[in-house]
């Protein structure tokens, strides 16, 4: 049995060399983790569920638990002297914190709100960075949007049937599995490798009469695929992005939130969305981008954009791409 704590610590020059400070800056996730599946499992029992009665930076009801979780990260990074500062979701502007940290965190603190109230699993997202202003003066804006390549870390937190942590640092996806009697994350999934083959398609198909032709044809030709198949593949879509990319990161599957002729930026967050899970699918031998090019790649222009995402198994993202982009051929890693 080997801990996250453990592991780190046998990994810690991985992450620039052995300051510690990758150590306790995944230490305060993991604890924010812990608090937020307790709050989770009482939360119908605690009056935890429903709305604040405030709309966030994106337009959307702040839900109780959003509001926690946001909250409680804030407190935890606040008081970690290796960073300078934090974007969240659920926050307008950057927050700088110790302007003495060397690294900056992008959160979604709580993704999936839509499935909070009805006891399905939702996430929490995270991205680290390297700041590039001078340390000893305030982290500024431009920390944040170095652009999905220089993220130094990332990963997620699922809160399912069990609670999951998963990251990388560019040396694999690495997959803790919270051990609720000892209170730690313990290894359960070491360097996870994204099956070649999908099993699953997963994709929110409401609006589909307004996305790309190429598009509605990949769809097609997915369907008809499956009429001759040995192994059909099967739709499955959570709705929360963490459920979604955790599934078909471990069974094999693509997941897209494309953009539409009304909103052809799409839904999902580039920063902290975008980036770490198209970070965690490359790492883990996927492919991920916006359509039009790899993900990584998207220049970041504000916090808060958004972006067209598709990611999952290399080969049928090569696919995918054929259909969207005939002309263009698909950078290979
Ligand atoms: P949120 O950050 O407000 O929770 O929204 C993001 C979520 C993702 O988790 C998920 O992939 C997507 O929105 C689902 O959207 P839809 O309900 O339109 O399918
Ligand atoms: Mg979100």
């Amino acid at each position: 049995m080997v801990t996250l704590e453990q592991f780190l610590v046998d990994r810690q020059q991985e992450f620039e060399g052995a300051t510690g400070a990758f150590s306790k800056i995944l230490r305060d996730l993991s604890l924010g983790a812990k608090l937020i599946s307790f709050y989770l499992r009482r939360a119908s029992l605690s009056g935890l569920l429903g709305e604040i009665g405030l709309t966030n930076i994106q337009g959307e009801a702040v839900q109780k638990l959003d509001h926690l979780a946001n909250t409680l990260f804030i407190r935890l990074f606040s008081q970690n002297p290796h960073v300078a500062g934090l974007a969240s979701e659920e926050e307008e502007h950057i927050l700088p914190t110790d302007p003495h940290g060397k690294y900056v965190i992008l959160l979604d603190p709580l993704d999936g709100s839509s499935n909070i109230d009805v006891g399905v699993p939702v996430g929490t997202i995270f991205s680290i960075y390297r700041r590039i202003t001078p340390v000893g003066s305030p982290c500024e804006e431009k920390d944040f949007l170095q652009g999905g390549r220089a993220q130094v870390a990332a990963g997620y937190i699922l809160y399912g049937t069990s609670t999951l942590l998963f990251y990388t640092t560019g040396q694999g996806v690495h997959g803790f599995t919270l051990e609720p009697a000892a209170g730690e994350f313990l290894l359960t999934y070491p360097a996870v490798r994204m099956p070649e083959k999908s099993q699953y398609y997963s994709f929110n198909d409401n609006q589909l009469h307004e996305w790309e032709p190429g598009l509605q044809r990949y769809i097609q030709h997915l369907r008809t695929q499956n009429q001759t198949a040995e192994k059909p593949q099967s739709l499955r879509y959570v709705g929360s992005l963490v459920a979604d990319v955790h599934r078909n990161l471990l069974k094999g599957g693509l997941f897209f939130y494309p953009g539409t002729v009304k909103k052809p930026e799409g839904k999902l967050r580039l920063l902290y969305e975008g980036y770490p899970m198209a970070w965690l699918v490359e790492e883990a031998g996927g492919k991920a981008s916006n359509g039009k090019m790899p993900l990584l790649d998207v220049p970041a222009t504000k916090i808060h954009q958004r972006t067209p995402l598709f990611l999952g198994p290399a080969a049928d993202m090569e696919t995918l791409h054929s259909f969207l982009n005939p002309h263009v051929v698909v950078e290979k890693t």
